[in-house]
């Protein structure tokens, strides 16, 4: 067992019933003619976490730990995208559509795939999610149940859309879950600062907070 300091008191960490998810790590959102600017937002403040994860992502590889990746991605079809998913915002280029990096969103197009530098390797799990959190129609849970995984380390974007609502997911499931502050990313940094606060308020009420130095440290300690 492994002590992090964290937020609101110290992380108990068993690196073999941990698994780290990197949640939605895709071009779609972090590259430009994506899906995150189709909603209108700057994505560059999304790239300033991506050292970070690959970091994380080395450390963890290197321990053999579990690593699973996700992506929000829907079929070409559409058919599990709601109409009303595709409705929300009234945008000019909706999910399905086409978009510099192929159709916004859906499964084999160039900008659904995970960024290059955060590229799944060969044998680890992705986890293709049509809802915000990864739990929602997906195998997610009876993937971690069956590989005896108790705890998360959570990483990736948005901070308060999929990273926030797996981290709830996964918390009313019965998982432990630390979040890895500076490799979340929000394109907005109010909103992921509140997150770090809601999850962390109140004893924890959905989990624990911390630096990736802090988990560096208290993993090679
Ligand atoms: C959003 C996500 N923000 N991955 N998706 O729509 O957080």
């Amino acid at each position: 067992m492994k002590t992090i300091l964290a937020k609101p008191y110290d992380f108990p960490l068993d690196p073999k019933s941990c698994a780290l998810v990197v949640i939605d790590m895709q071009r779609d959102f972090v590259e430009s003619g994506g899906f995150g600017e189709a909603l209108g937002n700057d994505v560059s403040i999304l790239q300033e976490i991506v050292p970070t994860v690959e970091q994380l992502l080395a450390l963890w590889r290197e321990g053999s730990g579990l690593v699973i990746h996700t992506r929000e991605v829907h079929l070409p079809d559409l058919s599990n995208c709601p109409p009303a998913k595709i409705r929300r915002g009234n945008l000019k280029t909706k999910i399905g559509d086409q978009g510099p990096m192929g159709r916004l969103l859906v499964a084999g197009e160039y900008g659904s795939e995970i960024i290059e530098s955060l590229m799944p390797l060969e044998g680890e799990i992705v986890i293709d999610k049509p809802g915000k959190g990864a739990f929602y129609n997906t195998d997610l849970g009876k993937i971690l149940l069956e590989k005896g995984i108790t705890q998360l380390i959570i990483v990736g974007v948005t901070t308060e859309v999929c990273v926030q609502t797996t981290m709830r997911e996964a918390n009313d499931r019965g998982f432990d879950c630390l979040l890895i502050e500076d490799a979340t990313a929000s394109y907005f940094p109010d909103f992921k600062q509140s997150t770090i606060d809601m999850i962390v308020a109140q004893g924890g009420i959905v989990g624990w907070s911390t630096p990736f130095a802090n988990l560096l440290q208290g993993i090679k300690s």
